[in-house]
């Protein structure tokens, strides 16, 4: 499986996982920290701001890379890929 990268940075630098799993609380040293992702996976990625799956959400679909809004930037807590 091709990975799933999640990062500090803006500009994919600071790698936080590599491949991830179903996550639905990120510990503390990575909560609130995704600022770009890098889904080179066949499924898509749900990112959440809250804890469990919940609260605000978004997609990035296979093989696509996303730099965080103003909005998402800090903010997702937890993720499951489908
Ligand atoms: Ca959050």
């Amino acid at each position: 499986m091709d990975p799933i990268c999640v990062f500090d940075g803006s500009d994919f630098t600071g790698l936080l996982e590599n491949n991830p799993v179903w996550t639905p609380a990120l510990p503390a040293g990575k909560n609130d920290r995704i600022s770009s992702i890098i889904n080179d996976s066949d499924y898509r990625l749900r990112v959440f701001e809250d804890n469990n799956y919940q609260g605000a959400w978004i997609e990035i679909g296979p093989h696509q890379s996303w730099v965080a809004s103003a909005e998402w930037d800090n903010r997702i807590s937890g993720y499951f890929m489908y």
